[in-house]
């Protein structure tokens, strides 16, 4: 059977759906290539002296494994000379990375997380790239790239995708036109297209969430596991499965193909964050591709993609998935919500 490749998928695009100008379609060509890059290195695990930690802390105060920091630099290196990017940020970089004099610069900032999941490296489950495009703001392009540059709201994103470095590896990617999934083909060294049009299944009944953080969260959030932990004798009248890796990609992905809901809420570990995971890099571009699917993805009953970033590296509360099942969840934050207006 004759497979789409990449490259013929983005020139498609460009052709019938204008979706996709010449530095943007260049933009995902390198990210992809990027990400070839990656997964090579993930794969060789051990072997290629690439696990465990290096021992120094990122921005988040989390420890940075090797993988994280080569992945970031694979990205920077990839991207930086291509002329499509204004700038670049990362989880792994306190500030953003300008795109060097001796390069042109482009239209686009691209926010990334280089390995979303670093935990499961060491024990061999997947992880992934994460990664979302801006424009760059039009007056910033006589002057240099500033960080508030890229505070935009989830709605402005004009492409995201991810990388699952798992038992294939495989790129998730949307230009606005719905979300398309390709394969990596080893031995041809392409991504080849193996689903197109992804939409989030309804009416499925499996959550994600860790358990181990039920005594911290909002009662709305206890309602809802409640009420999926009482199946078919409680009031949803169903039983409910479970799932979670501890990787957002792989979390996602999972729910991207056969439905489910995937929830990082706000806890009283530490109530002045309102969760966390982070908006820019993790949340809005993994929104962006639920939205684009036909699912939703909320932060308690706000839209995450109209959320409007005051940090680079704000956190949020998450919780996306097949719209059925999200759309109660955000009820019963606005029942909660209205109750304590009244209260
Ligand atoms: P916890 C990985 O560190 C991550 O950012 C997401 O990929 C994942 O969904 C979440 O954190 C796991 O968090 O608290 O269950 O280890």
């Amino acid at each position: 059977m004759k497979r789409t490749t990449l490259t013929q998928f983005l020139i498609e695009q460009q052709r019938k759906e204008q979706a996709l100008p010449a530095q943007l379609r260049l933009l995902i060509e390198i990210v992809a290539r990027a990400c070839k890059a990656i997964s090579h290195t993930v794969n060789k695990g051990a072997l290629g002296g690439y696990l465990g930690s290096l021992g120094t802390e990122n921005v988040q105060g989390e420890v940075q494994k090797k993988l994280d920091v080569l992945a970031n630099e694979i990205l920077i290196e990839a991207n930086e000379w291509g002329g499509h990017l204004a700038a670049m940020a990362s989880e792994e970089m306190d500030t953003i990375h300008r795109i060097p004099n001796r390069y042109p610069k482009g239209e686009y900032l691209l926010v990334y997380d280089p390995i979303d999941g670093s935990s499961n490296i060491d024990v061999d489950l997947s992880v992934g790239t994460i990664f979302s495009v801006l424009h760059a703001p039009e007056d910033s392009s006589g002057r240099d790239v500033r960080e508030e540059d890229f505070l935009q709201p989830g709605t402005r994103q004009v492409a995201a995708g991810y990388a699952i470095y798992g038992p294939q590896t495989l790129l998730v990617l949307s230009v606005g036109t719905g979300v398309f999934e390709f394969t990596l083909d080893r031995e041809m060294g392409s991504w080849v297209m193996s689903d197109e049009r992804l939409t989030v299944p309804e009416g499925q009944k499996e959550f994600a969430i860790n358990m181990s953080n039920y005594r911290h969260w909002a009662p709305p959030m206890r309602r809802y596991v409640d009420e999926c932990l009482a199946g078919k004798n409680g009031p949803r009248g169903v039983n409910f499965n479970m799932r979670w890796t501890g990787s957002m990609v792989a979390d996602i992905h999972r729910i991207l193909k056969r439905g489910g809901v995937f929830m990082y809420p706000w806890d009283d570990r530490k109530p002045d964050m309102p969760g966390k995971l982070r908006l820019m890099y993790e949340a809005n571009p993994m929104g962006y591709l639920m939205e684009q699917a036909g699912g939703m993805a909320v932060a308690g009953h706000e839209r995450i993609l109209d959320v409007a970033p005051s940090k680079l590296h704000q956190r949020v509360s998450v919780i996306m998935g097949s719209r059925d099942e999200v759309e109660v969840i955000a009820a019963y934050h606005r029942d909660a919500a209205s109750s304590q207006q009244t209260a």
